[in-house]
């Protein structure tokens, strides 16, 4: 009897973990947002106005298609107990480029890698600007090697900054687990490998907020969708 119990929670172990299903949605903004500014302060810097001869980028604080598809918005379980992968997961690239940080919103685990390249011919200098873990400045030169960041605790939109270049700016949010999600240009969001239960899933945007849903998922996995609005 006993063996055959071990046996019984041995397979219904498998079955729960082969059965971990992936949650996906799609993110939608209703409403007009706010015009996005044009970076000006790049005209005050020689090095970074001589790569824009033409039209000078924009600030990126709402990335909305023609659907209303909304990008970058973080997508992740809330509450779930401590439980990183992040010190083997891959790393996750932020680049400086055009005097620009690429991508500006990003998302990582507890002890993930977050790996800072500078592409540009200029000095730029990579400061954090963290809520929870130690603040961090460091100058790389052109050509310079990689840095490399890794963060101990997870807190929302971790800043970093520039301060040789005032308007550069991108957010990583740490987890410590590796159940989030980033909404890509066509609003759509993928939470991957979700064991089976009932979860508060939460929808963060930098300028908009967070929204909140209670969901179940099952061995299929889950749908659910966000609308954030600008009045
Ligand atoms: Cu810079």
């Amino acid at each position: 009897m006993k063996k055959f119990l071990a046996i019984l929670s041995l397979l219904a172990l498998v079955l729960q973990i082969g059965c971990a299903g992936d949650i996906t949605g799609v993110i939608t903004l209703k409403g007009t947002p706010p015009g996005e500014r044009e970076l000006t302060p790049i005209r005050d810097t020689a090095e970074c106005s001589a790569m824009y001869p033409g039209a000078l980028p924009k600030t990126k604080f709402y990335v909305v298609g023609a659907g209303g598809e909304l990008a970058d918005v973080i997508v992740y379980l809330k509450g779930v107990p401590s439980a990183s992968t992040g010190a083997s997961a891959a790393p996750v690239v932020l680049d400086q480029k055009g005097c620009l940080y690429t991508p500006q919103i990003l998302a990582v685990q507890t002890g993930q890698k977050v790996i800072v390249k500078n592409s540009d011919p200029c000095v730029h200098n990579v400061h954090t600007k963290p809520a929870a873990n130690p603040e961090v400045n460091q100058v790389q030169m052109s050509g310079g090697a990689d840095l490399t960041f890794t963060f101990d605790k997870p807190e929302p939109f971790l800043k970093f900054q520039c301060d040789v270049h005032p308007w550069m700016f991108a957010w990583v949010s740490v987890f410590d687990h590796p159940y989030f999600g980033v909404s890509g240009a066509d609003g759509k969001f993928t939470i991957k490998n979700v064991p089976p239960g009932k979860y508060t899933l939460e929808a963060a945007h930098r300028k908009l907020g967070v929204q909140s849903a209670e969901i179940e998922v099952k061995a299929e996995g889950a749908a659910q969708n966000f609308t954030f609005e600008v009045k």
